[in-house]
């Protein structure tokens, strides 16, 4: 296939149906935002610059330890996931760029999956290794830890992995590894919990001497699971403490769903930028704890308050503001490309009220601690329904005023479930 999967004629007769109304909303915003002193065409055009990758793993049925419920239709290998993303970006006109995770998505000619990915409208973003479960045919496991192992030649495994990766993300066209790493422990006594750290950071260090000019390794912490005692890179101290012993090229990476109940993330958002470390962000949402449901459906406050911290952090870049935004989700209970649609609106329609804040009125009220002032400045951004601002925004790029809507009448996953043999049963997220 070549070209965008859908056809650019059913998005365009979707979308002359719904131009009247979505203009006179578009007006009627504009015309509140004027009040305000707020030109809607200048956050407009920050929305149309705004993207976030997709998950290569995100375009099929996740499940849980328990059980994966797959649809018809889904993908099964990286080509089918590049067709599903491709469709997300030509409704979303905000996803233009995968994620892949290896080995999951490897393939023989990566040449050829970039220009693949490339006639369907995408490039690649972060690669992603995996060194928390095994392969078939793999020398040594990595039962006992991967980059922690006390066995050196599990460690030179994972080290080799890694280092795989980024030779391949630089034939598709990545400039960073994300490393997360399921070791740690489950019971007080399993592991000296210094040593493990000292062979994790001779090991990343490794990993770390591997990258080319101008790539970044972004370090994910997670607290708990698959470990439940212990984590090596556990919270975001442990991350920045790693990366600042790695050097200037290592960054941390915040997943929203990877702390202690109630952390305040956005704070973490902005502690990490002070120190020259926000490297990257996974978006999405929960309620327990790792619960990568689909981002803005639980806590959207949350989000809005995180873009908050991601625009002061851009305004003061110190010594620069490159973060790598990317979907990271399990879709359980979903159309996984509904999903990702309606996370993709929901993040830049956080980013968007974020951009509508008055950050005069914000700062000048914190300067005088004018504690309810400076909540009002934020809650008048965060309140303001940019719905219609989302929906121009989209028209003018090509996109689908409603494209969830719009995904269903074109019967690609009916369609797709003709094509695709279908996946097995069986738990876990790939
Ligand atoms: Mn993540």
């Amino acid at each position: 296939m070549s070209g965008p999967p859908l056809s650019q004629d059913q998005i365009e007769s979707h979308n002359a149906a719904r131009l009247d109304a979505v203009q006179d909303e578009y007006d009627g915003l504009g015309r509140a935002l004027d009040r305000r002193g707020i030109d809607i065409a200048r956050i407009k055009a920050q929305v149309a610059a705004f993207s976030v990758a997709l998950p290569s793993w995100g375009s099929g049925r996740g499940g849980t330890r328990f059980a994966k419920f797959p649809i018809a239709g889904e993908p099964t290998d990286i080509h089918e996931k590049l067709e599903d993303c491709a469709v997300v970006q030509q409704l979303s006109r905000v996803t233009p760029r995968v994620s892949p995770h290896f080995p999951w998505d490897k393939v023989d000619d990566y040449a050829g999956l970039r220009q693949e990915a490339a006639a369907l409208g995408l490039g690649f973003d972060a690669v992603n290794s995996n060194t928390f479960q095994d392969q078939p045919g793999q020398a040594h496991s990595y039962r006992s830890g991967s980059l922690t192992a006390t066995d050196p030649a599990v460690r030179a495994q994972a080290v080799a992995h890694n280092i795989e990766c980024i030779e391949i993300g630089a034939q598709l066209g990545s400039s960073a590894l994300t490393v997360w790493v399921g070791d740690g422990t489950n019971f007080p006594g399993q592991q000296d919990l210094g040593a493990s750290l000292d062979r994790y950071l001779d090991s990343a260090a490794q990993i770390y001497a591997a990258l080319p000019d101008g790539w970044r390794m972004l370090l994910e912490h997670k607290m708990y699971e698959p470990a439940f005692y212990s984590t090596v890179i556990s919270d975001w101290g442990s991350s920045i403490l790693a990366a600042q012993q790695l050097g200037d090229k290592a960054q941390c990476l915040v997943d929203l769903g990877h702390h202690a109940p109630n952390v305040n993330i956005e704070q973490i958002v902005a502690r990490l930028h002070r120190f020259g470390k926000l490297g990257g962000f996974h978006f999405n949402d929960s309620k327990y704890g790792d619960d990568d449901l689909d981002s803005g459906s639980i806590n959207p406050h949350q989000l809005f308050l995180v873009f908050n911290e991601l625009l002061e952090a851009e305004a003061n870049p110190r010594g620069g503001f490159n973060p790598a935004y990317m979907i990271d989700q399990s879709h359980n209970v979903t159309d996984p490309i509904e999903s990702m649609l309606s996370s993709a609106e929901a993040i830049v329609g956080a980013y968007a009220k974020a951009l509508i804040v008055d950050r005069a009125a914000l700062h000048a009220a914190q300067a005088e601690n004018d504690v309810m002032m400076g909540f009002q400045a934020l809650r008048r951004g965060y309140r303001t329904d940019v719905t219609p601002l989302l929906a121009m925004a989209r028209l003018e790029a090509g996109g689908a005023v409603d494209a969830i809507d719009l995904y269903r009448a074109s019967g690609w996953r009916d369609r797709k479930a003709q094509e695709r043999r279908p996946v097995g049963l069986g738990a876990g997220i790939v």
